[in-house]
């Protein structure tokens, strides 16, 4: 069984212990062996409601004591370049939270750090691995729908995610740094990497610093153009967060994950399917966080699979830098009014 260590025992890391909980209650391939968090209130909170005994408040005292497979950093951007070095520093492999860093210096040098020292780094992107959005992703590689020239990924809410994550509200970038990542990261997933983005961004809200509107216009190198667009100030009739909508025209047919994780496709006979995608509801789950709830589940998986067979995993410290570079890409263009040329 792997043994790893989990650093910051906030908001979101509830979602990765109770995944891990699962894992090893499972097939029983990895456990969370140490806890860290330098709020010493939120870290003893943490370690009794999950069972975890041994903690830290300084991560690289933890390093040093703890035999450990892997690390999962689950603090915010600001602190991520550090923790990863000194991982790395010890050669323990790493998984980190998005968005990788704050700046794309950072993101390079984390990337860099974990090649120097030869260990595998997954960024904890796991919006791709929703099973709604895998579904979609398996019906284009199947040809069914034919190939595909024009997509939409959207998310649009009026959800109050300045509670949970007050931090949110203060930074000077806001949509595209927090939630964008996910959904551009999805449409490369969907339709491959991307060649050009123009962005326009809006801040509605007016008691924020950043931006929480955006619309992206994307070149996808094999010939998709696709709109991504995020949105935090849309008052809808239905409350649809935190589901992404997908829409998809090709040169036989068509796709849509519309509101309810509702599928429908018309394939290249004519054919029209219907399907609920609706993804299931774990038990420590709770609505309306249980998409994502799930995907966390899938891409921890996928980390202990990687891990274990030496590959590397699909949201790679190297993949994800192409991601980040379509969120450097959004705020260049939108303050320049230009279209960019993404840069991993
Ligand atoms: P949070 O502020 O609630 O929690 C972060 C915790 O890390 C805090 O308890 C803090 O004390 C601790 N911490 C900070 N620096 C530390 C250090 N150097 N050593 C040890 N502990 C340290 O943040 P959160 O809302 O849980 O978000 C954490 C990350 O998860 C962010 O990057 C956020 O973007 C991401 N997130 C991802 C998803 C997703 O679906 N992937 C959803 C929500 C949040
Ligand atoms: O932080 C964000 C994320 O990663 O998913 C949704 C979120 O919690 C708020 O935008």
């Amino acid at each position: 069984m792997l043994q790893g260590a989990l650093i910051g025992c906030g908001f979101f890391a509830t979602n990765h212990l109770n995944a891990w909980r699962d894992i090893a209650a499972g097939d029983g391939t990895a456990r969370i062996v140490a806890l860290c968090d330098t709020n010493a209130e939120r870290l003893a909170e943490v370690a009794a409601a999950f069972g975890i005994a041994r903690t830290y408040r300084d991560a690289a005292e933890m390093l040093a004591k703890e035999s450990l497979d892997f690390v999962d950093i689950c603090t915010t951007a600001p602190s991520h370049r550090a923790l990863v070095e000194l991982a790395a520093a010890r050669k323990v492999p790493v998984i980190c939270q998005k968005p990788l860093a704050p700046t794309v210096e950072d993101a390079r040098a984390i990337v860099a750090a974990c090649d120097r020292a030869g260990i595998p780094l997954m960024v904890h992107e796991n919006f791709r691995w929703q099973s709604p959005l895998v579904a979609v992703r398996d019906i284009l590689a199947s040809g069914r729908i034919g190939r595909p020239f024009w997509g939409q990924v959207s998310f649009r809410s009026g959800f109050d995610v300045y509670a949970g994550q007050p931090y949110l509200a203060r930074g000077k970038r806001f949509i595209v740094e927090d939630l964008g990542v996910h959904v551009l990261d999805v449409a490369r997933f969907l339709f491959g990497d991307v060649e050009s983005l123009t962005a326009r961004l809006a801040r509605v809200k007016a008691d924020i610093a950043g931006e929480d509107v955006a619309t992206m216009l994307l070149g996808h190198t094999d010939g998709v153009t696709s709109v991504v667009d995020c949105s935090y100030a849309s008052r809808l009739p239905e409350e649809l967060f935190p589901q992404t909508l997908v829409a998809v025209d090709a040169s036989e047919g068509s796709l849509r994950l519309a509101a309810g994780y509702a599928l429908t496709v018309r394939d290249r006979d004519g054919r029209v399917e219907t399907r609920d995608l609706s993804p299931p509801l774990l038990s420590w789950a709770s609505r309306p966080w249980h998409n994502v709830q799930e995907s966390v589940l899938l891409i921890q998986k996928h980390w202990v699979e990687s891990l274990r067979a030496g590959t590397e995993p699909a949201t790679s410290g190297r993949d994800n830098l192409k991601t980040f570079a379509l969120v450097e890409a959004a705020y260049e263009s939108a303050a320049t009014g230009a279209t960019v040329r993404p840069e991993a």
